[in-house]
């Protein structure tokens, strides 16, 4: 049984909420919003998928050029060389591309639950962000912003990270994970006096999609790596897990929320509870989601049955957890830290 409590007002975003970043784009998605508090507000850090509205018998790929300028691919449906038969990636000469790019936009609230987009943009920059950057993951460690984010381009799926004291101006660190990875998030404290983060590297023959643990003396090097949370074959996340955002500490352990997605491209959310002292030890795990695609917006969108979450914000026990939903919508949940706990206490570690 689900334990989250949607937010009445859900989608809190959609598409038609925020004008094209160019004339020629138009919004498609609003997703899987990093999140912060800053000077009394609740910002978002919005991934905004864009593309060229389609023609009859036609698809338009966006990308950027080598320069940063928007590049359009124009391609006929009936190519042979054509293969679109998933509306996030199509693949032409053997080559695969996204059908969006993604850049990310601020919204900032002072009720965590009306958001108005506020100027700030940050765009993909350089070869390997040139089919955009999506699904940034925000850590305050001791008041510097750490934004990392999954950086897409034909060289792959990489991890970038920026950071920010001001969110006024940004210092670019390149790539800190190398294809294929995503799902990176640093944990908020030191441990031990190093930065923990858990990522997420892909196989396509052995191995598979787990989460990882990596430490780090400066916040950019990571080493030690650890694969510390598996997929559970007949479960419902049997094909891929991928952390949210930072842990959350609890007397418990470091809490933290992830996605998991079966065969059939289902996403739900669960927790898993990792040793404060040792971040590598998994105490616990639910069995069962904390939250699966039950309401019509998470049914049905761009990519139906869909739960991502990459941001959330503490209150005591409260947990407000903001998420993309069947991804094109935005979305709040609120959840007691506490029973999340219980749920972790109940099962076993498999
Ligand atoms: C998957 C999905 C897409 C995303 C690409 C690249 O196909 O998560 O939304 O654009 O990976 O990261």
């Amino acid at each position: 049984m689900d334990i989250a409590r949607r937010f009445e007002g859900n989608p809190l975003l959609k598409p038609k909420d925020l004008a094209p970043s160019a004339t020629n784009l138009q919004v498609v998605c609003l997703l899987n919003p990093g999140v912060f508090s800053w000077k009394g507000k609740t910002c978002l850090l919005v991934r905004v998928a864009e593309n060229v509205a389609p023609q009859e018998g036609k698809i338009f790929v966006p990308m950027r050029s080598t320069s940063d300028l928007l590049e359009i691919l124009e391609l006929k449906l009936d190519d042979p060389d054509l293969i679109a038969d998933d509306p996030r990636v199509i693949n032409y000469k053997g080559l695969d591309y996204l059908t969006t790019i993604s850049y990310l936009h601020l919204f900032s609230s002072d009720d965590g639950v009306n958001f108005k987009p506020e100027p700030l943009e940050l765009h993909g920059k350089g070869y390997a962000e040139r089919f955009g950057i999506e699904d940034c993951r925000v850590s305050n460690i001791e008041g510097k912003f750490y934004l990392t984010y999954t950086a897409v381009s034909d060289n792959g799926v990489a991890v970038g990270l920026r950071t920010t004291t001001d969110w006024d101006s940004f210092q670019n660190h390149g790539l800190i994970f190398p294809p294929h990875n995503k799902d990176v998030a640093i944990f908020e404290e030191k441990v031990n006096g190093k930065f923990y983060a858990l990522h997420r590297p892909s196989s396509t023959s052995i191995g598979g999609n787990f989460i990882w643990l990596a430490e780090s003396h400066d916040g950019l090097h990571w080493g030690n790596h650890q694969c510390i949370v598996k997929t559970r074959a007949g479960y419902w996340d049997s094909a891929r897990v991928g952390a949210g955002a930072a842990p959350i500490k609890t007397e418990q352990g470091w809490l933290e929320i992830y996605h998991g997605a079966n065969e059939d491209q289902r996403y739900c959310l669960g927790a898993v509870l990792l040793d404060l002292e040792n971040p590598a030890i998994v105490i616990a795990r639910t069995e069962n989601p904390i939250m699966e695609p039950t309401a019509s917006y998470e049914l049905e969108g761009f990519f139906g049955s869909v739960i991502f979450t990459d941001g959330h914000i503490v209150n005591g026990d409260e947990l407000i957890i903001y998420y993309g939903a069947a991804d094109e919508f935005i979305c709040g949940a609120k959840f007691s830290i506490k029973e999340i706990l219980e749920k972790l206490n109940q099962s076993v570690l498999t």
